[in-house]
């Protein structure tokens, strides 16, 4: 027996002996078993008469390992099927048993264990994890009172007001019905058919079509509860809260050229961001942050703060930081946990409640109901991933997959068992136990039965104003633009036309750039249900705003070749690592000499690591080297890129002519590889992109 593995019986056929790891179910002795626990001898060969068959269906080893693969897969999310996840903790930074009862949110410092779980909404499981989408950002808080789920998107609103579109947005959004294609992308006809019909749609439109939706990193992206929900103290007193993640890290999104070309270059581009800084040590962590109001301020808006499609500008209400939210373990296995886990936004503790929201109340029922049909059984929340941390007893029973084995005859209440000296089984408790909170703050008092909108529903463009007011000239260049690409995609030539009439109502400026992009003329506005508003803009909007100006936890691509000089470079990854950031050597070769003779492994090669990948970059060359890479696609590109990138090149004098072959300018973000360099390399160069880039 060789250590680690188990050394197998010879084949039936006198076949080779070889050495297989012990894995997957075994017998605590390192010995391959079936699932009935029965040790398999042979792993290698299926049980024949004779070498060469026929093979015997008595051969109950092949028949269980065939038959379990051929149910691995169970069916993928209808939305946000494509995701990546991670273990955490929340911690609180003080006690809010003033606004909330919720265990959680008592003692300041204790950690509550989370599972967190990040996706795309359009795409299939196997799609990229790059295209121009909303993400989600569901949070599994697993507390000492059960289970608490926050499952939000990083973009505070929503496409629609009420859950009777959503089938009609997902079919809309998703590939189209008879030719499957698009696959994880919005820029196609019936999208934009049923977006342009829907005028409710255009502030998450304008969001979605800013760079919120190609973010660089999952770390680099806000999250938001989206609904207004209720907190309720120890006393009852109710106050209307809205939730929000913000990334420690700051806002970072990519420009869409990169976005594209990560595609290409690595399908898993975020879900191996996050597992690589979490894998390093360099734990994601985000602030959670509360709006909190009352029915007096939701009263005096010009909108429903019952409405998805509306926020509540920073400005107005501030966001309060409560506590942090620290991702430091990956999963275990994808399948078990990512996959099986089962979020659902009734699952809510005492001290949290829902409000009327109608899409938020139609999402109490849908992600239950959906679990049923993903995860097969009406017990899925016994899978490790979805069961409480804290006790759990009731009187359900039975179904399929049943893991429980209740003792005694209890599955009934009430019951005197007790008198019989049984077991009686648990009892509700009117102290500790949820109680909804009976307010009828949010809702009419008396409501007739109607299948109707409160009055300020209708205004669906006052915010979209003020959230295109509210961004950078190059980032509502940005918008312009994606408004222009998606409509180019669009063939129902009335569909354009009629978007850029819902755009004249955002911003007049707006809709003529989009028209012009795409040679029409400009047509009539549409005429709005309910006239929009100006409002104050909202700098806490913009991302170019809010971005943090430090290069901890990003990458540096370092592109060098053979003859390198060792000393330059060993001391920018030095001042690399020293910003916090991680050095990632580029070559032709794998295997590169450099200047004082010794050769090092680089960690990808050319071909293979184009620099969209880095969030800044350094060209350290010998003149040599520059001559041969002048010729190189692969290397003009790379630096073509990073400058159409507009990020922060860094450069040797060696390197010049291949900065100058592959069109680069000197600005702000061209520096040679000292300290400015590193003091740069965070910034991404937005004056440059006007320069060379025809945006809408
Ligand atoms: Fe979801 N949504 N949704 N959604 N949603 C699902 O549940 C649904 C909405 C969100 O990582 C499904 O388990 C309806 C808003 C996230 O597993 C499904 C409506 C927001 C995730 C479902 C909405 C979200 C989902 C599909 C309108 C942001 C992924 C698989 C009434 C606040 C959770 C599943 C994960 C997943 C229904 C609207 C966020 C079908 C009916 C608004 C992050 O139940």
């Amino acid at each position: 027996m060789a250590s680690g593995g188990y050394e197998m019986e010879r084949g039936q056929g006198g076949e080779t002996h070889q050495k297989v790891p012990a894995a997957g179910p075994h017998d605590g002795q390192g010995h391959l078993t079936t699932n009935q626990g029965i040790r398999v001898s042979d792993n290698q060969n299926s049980l024949k008469s004779g070498a060469r068959g026929p093979s015997l269906l008595e051969d109950f080893v092949l028949r269980e390992k065939i038959f379990h693969f051929d149910h691995e897969r169970i069916p993928e999310r209808i939305v946000h099927a494509r995701g990546s996840g991670a273990h955490g903790y929340f911690e609180p930074y003080e006690s809010l048993s003033d606004l909330t009862k919720a265990d959680l949110f008592q003692r300041k410092g204790e950690k509550v264990p989370v599972f967190v779980r990040f996706s795309t909404v359009a795409g299939g499981a196997g799609s990229v994890d790059t295209p121009r989408d909303v993400r989600g950002f569901a949070v599994k808080f697993y507390t000492k009172e059960g289970n608490w789920d926050l499952v939000g998107n990083n973009i505070p609103v929503f496409f629609i007001q009420d859950a009777m579109k959503f089938p009609d947005l997902v079919h809309a959004v998703k590939m189209e019905a008879d030719r499957a294609f698009p696959q994880a992308a919005s820029a196609h006809d019936t999208f934009w058919d049923f977006a342009s019909l829907m005028p409710e749609t255009t502030h998450m439109l304008l969001w979605a079509m800013s760079d919120r939706t190609i973010p660089r990193s999952l770390r680099t992206m806000q999250g938001f509860g989206v609904h207004t929900f209720k907190l309720v103290n120890e006393a009852g007193k109710v106050s209307f809260v809205k939730f929000h993640w913000k990334p420690v890290q700051g806002l970072q999104s990519t420009v869409w050229d990169e976005a594209l070309k990560l595609q290409s270059a690595d399908n898993d581009f975020h879900r191996r961001d996050l597992w690589e800084a979490i894998e390093k040590g360099d734990y994601p962590e985000w602030e959670l942050g509360l709006q909190v109001f009352d029915q007096a301020f939701a009263d005096a808006q010009p909108y429903d703060v019952l409405d998805a499609t509306k926020i509540i500008p920073e400005e107005d209400v501030p966001v309060r930081p409560v506590g942090r939210l620290v991702l430091d373990r990956n999963p275990d296995n994808f399948f078990a946990e990512t996959e099986q886990v089962a979020f659902c936004p009734a699952n809510i503790v005492p001290g949290v409640d829902f409000t009327n929201d109608p899409l938020l109340q139609g999402r109490l029922f849908s992600y239950l109901d959906t679990q049923k049909s993903r995860l097969g059984t009406a017990n899925f929340h016994q899978l490790p991933i979805n069961a409480p941390k804290c006790p759990m007893a009731n009187f359900q029973r039975d179904g399929q997959m049943q893991m429980h084995v209740p003792k005694g005859r209890a599955n009934y209440e009430p019951n005197s068992l007790s008198a019989h000296g049984e077991e009686p089984g648990p009892r509700e408790c009117p102290v500790t136990g949820f109680r909804t909170d009976p307010g009828r703050a949010d809702s009419e008092e008396q409501g007739d039965k109607l299948r109707v909108r409160p009055e300020l529903f209708a205004d669906h463009y006052s915010q979209a104003r003020l959230f295109w007011r509210s961004q950078t000239p190059s980032e509502q260049a940005h918008i312009a633009s994606a408004f222009t690409f998606e409509l180019s995609k669009v063939k129902m030539a009335q569909v354009p036309g009629r978007m850029i009439a819902n755009l004249r109502n955002v911003d007049e400026e707006l809709a003529r750039r989009v028209a012009k992009g795409l040679g029409l003329s400009l047509p009539e506005a549409n005429p709005a249900a309910r006239a929009p508003i100006d409002m104050k803009p909202s700098p806490a909007l913009s991302i170019q705003k809010n971005m943090l100006d430090t290069l901890k936890g990003r990458m540096v691509g370092i592109l060098i070749a053979d003859g390198t000089d060792a000393a330059a470079l060993s001391s920018l990854k030095q001042a690399v690592e020293g910003a916090g950031a991680t050095p990632f050597l580029v070559a032709p070769h794998i295997g590169t000499s450099l200047s004082d003779g010794s050769v090092i492994a680089v960690d990808g090669q050319l071909a293979g690591s184009p620099s969209a990948l880095f969030d800044a970059v350094a060209v350290l060359l010998a003149p040599d080297a520059a001559a041969l890479l002048v010729k190189e696609a692969a290397a003009i590109q790379w630096v073509m890129d990073a400058f159409g990138h507009l990020k922060t090149i860094g450069r040797n004098d060696a390197a010049q002519p291949l900065l100058d072959k592959a069109g680069v300018e000197p600005d702000d973000g061209i520096t040679p590889l000292d300290g400015t360099f590193i003091q740069k390399a965070s910034q991404r160069q937005w004056a440059r992109e006007p320069k060379l880039r025809l945006l809408a």
